[in-house]
């Protein structure tokens, strides 16, 4: 029964961790955890007994969240050769992972340590940029050579740097002396030292196989796990990779799990259950014992984010979409959901287009309903047309207000970022929603349980009339007014002076945010209003970008009716505005390198 009840509080631990990390949308707090992707990149050490799929069957034997697992595998290949012969990069490219797990040839580690770390440099750079996470396979000692886990001085001992020497195969072309002090630090840290440091360096995670195999050799009785040729996992040996894999990607102890797992008919391990709870306590040990923690625990959770923008009238909103999914691919965001605040019709299929080419079509897409803004755009239509997209008319779209009530409903507490680059129609139209079937409460007190901070393009500091207030001034002056978190305004005067856009001559022809630029002004530059608040919500609100901005907190920003505003010093409200600190020239450069990332 205890087991039972921790089982499921394991459960609904993983599921939260869950509503971190995945692209999917994830609507209310029921929706079943979505599964991991997982990539194998590696040889037969990962190959051998079918490791992947093992630990694809301790998670469904876990019943929690599941663990869906593909691989690129060659025998006998190192990260070099997977570099090199470009079919692991197509694979890491070819889809969204949420881990590509890296695995070395076996005695590379050790033999060339420099090597290992510039290609796992290359392919975890790849890995990034897919916005997944690189985990690396630590893997165990010939069976003859237990000093390769943790290396050892060559000089103090030689004859594990003979047998190193002997096995690397170079006595043909270097004398031993040479070879020794060329590997110095490899026979010195071994397999331990080789991976922990990489994974230090880049920021990935470690499954720290071969630790926990060193453990379970050691034990008493000791356990077999290699195979006769002394280098190979036996079915034991990868029993406990897989309760290491297991443990490290989910976070969650393997103590529990059954001895026998089978995927279909075939049975891919069959350990006495007493024996696989000494392997699972030893996994569970040594993934605990790693000083650095697994992917969901040691990495900067990514703000989540909704974006309410009018994408119509001005081209800054596809750079600021583009900004956003480039943040998204780095891991620095996650977008919960957009909104469309303007009448226009071809706007909500642009942003659709957009969200598409970026590899997120399934972002919830809200469109404004009732009376709102509307004008004419010189790229919507055009970028609408020519890319592809699903949404076949905005109407088809639901109201933006209710989409925002869904996923706000389903997410944590006070713990969501919305950004606003357009008029505040969506915005007011929130706040004045009843309760429905995903929240209990009405809009102005949901916004108040679930937001964070509303990062606000608008207004004119001290003062002035600022087109995404007075386009619909009621709904600004309402929406501001009445708000119920914090909002932090990027006023007209900061993107006013951020030029970006002619740097879009260097993306590939024929993609859709260069397209945009080339129908509104022939691929020049054009201020940069709306990016700036998307970059201040990702990087800034955790103390970032202190160099950027100066930030004035003290007073309120008051808006009429006609949406014109000013800037008053009294009542002091949870208001605050951003403030020209850095050159804009460089703050451009920013946003234009990430304008210019393809998916
Ligand atoms: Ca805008």
């Amino acid at each position: 029964m205890i087991q039972m009840t921790r089982r499921r509080i394991l459960g609904l631990l993983i599921a939260s961790v869950v509503l971190l990390i995945v692209q999917a949308p994830a609507f209310g707090q029921e929706t079943p955890p979505v599964p991991l992707k997982v990539l194998f990149v590696g040889n037969s050490y990962t190959s051998v007994n079918d490791l992947p799929s093992m630990v694809a069957g301790l998670a469904e034997a876990a019943g929690g969240r599941k663990i869906d697992v593909d691989r690129h595998l060659v025998g006998g290949c190192t990260l070099e050769k997977h570099v090199k012969d470009q079919k692991a990069i197509d694979k890491i490219r070819a889809e969204k992972w949420d881990v590509v797990v890296l695995q070395e040839q076996s005695l590379r580690p050790v033999i060339d340590r420099q090597s290992m770390h510039e290609y796992a440099r290359l392919l975890d750079a790849e890995v990034k940029k897919q916005g997944a996470k690189t985990i690396f396979y630590l893997t165990w000692a010939r069976q003859h050579v237990p000093d390769m886990q943790e290396g050892a001085d060559p000089t103090k001992s030689p004859e594990y740097a003979k047998v190193m020497y002997g096995i690397s195969g170079v006595s043909k072309t270097t004398d031993f002396e040479t070879w020794c002090q060329q590997q110095n630090a490899g026979l010195n840290g071994g397999l331990n030292g080789a991976y922990l440091d990489i994974a230090k360096e880049l920021g990935a995670g470690v499954a720290p196989v071969g630790i926990a195999w060193k453990a379970a050799l050691a034990a008493d009785p000791p356990f077999v796990l290699h195979s006769q040729d002394k280098s190979h996992p036996n079915p034991t040996g990868t029993y406990l990779a897989a309760c290491v894999f297991y443990a490290t990607l989910l976070d969650a102890s393997p103590v529990g799990l059954p001895g026998k797992i089978q995927q279909g008919d075939k049975v891919l391990a069959d350990i006495p259950d007493d024996q696989a709870k000494r392997l699972q306590e030893i996994a569970w040990a040594a993934v605990k014992g790693v000083g650095f923690k697994t992917v969901h625990a040691s990495d900067p959770q990514p703000v989540r984010l909704i974006f309410d923008t009018d994408m119509m009238g001005d081209v800054d909103d596809v750079g600021t979409a583009a900004v956003l999914h480039a943040l998204a691919d780095q891991g620095e965001v996650k977008i919960l959901a957009m909104g469309v605040c303007v009448k226009n019709p071809w706007s909500p299929l642009c942003l659709d287009a957009l969200n598409t080419y970026f590899r997120r079509p399934d972002i919830p897409l809200g469109v404004v309903k009732g009376p709102a803004h509307d004008r004419a755009s010189k790229y919507a239509q055009g970028i609408a047309e020519e890319f592809p997209h699903a949404l076949k008319s905005a109407e088809d779209a639901p109201d933006a207000a209710l989409v925002y009530r869904q996923v706000l409903a389903g997410q944590p507490d006070a713990s969501v970022v919305m950004v606003s680059v357009g008029q505040l129609t969506n915005f007011r139209n929130l706040l004045k929603t009843g309760p429905d079937d995903h929240s209990n409460l009405g809009g102005t007190e949901l916004v108040k349980r679930k937001v964070r901070v509303w990062v606000c393009m608008g207004g004119k500091i001290p003062e002035g009339r600022e087109a995404n207030l007075i386009n619909d001034g009621p709904a600004a002056a309402y929406a501001i007014e009445h708000w119920p978190t914090p909002i932090v305004f990027s006023g007209w005067e900061i993107g006013q002076e951020i030029m970006t856009g002619a740097g879009l001559r260097k993306a590939p022809e024929g993609t859709p945010v260069r397209r945009a630029y080339e129908l509104y002004n022939g691929l020049n530059d054009r201020q940069s209003w709306d990016q700036t608040a998307v970059l201040y919500a990702v990087r800034s609100l955790d103390g970032g970008l202190a160099d950027y901005w100066d930030v004035v907190t003290e007073g309120y920003l008051h808006v009429n009716n006609d949406g014109s505003n000013a800037w008053r010093t009294t009542p002091d409200k949870d208001h605050t505005y951003l403030v020209r600190k850095m050159d804009p020239k460089k703050i451009a450069a920013v946003i234009e390198e990430l304008m210019l990332q393809q998916p």
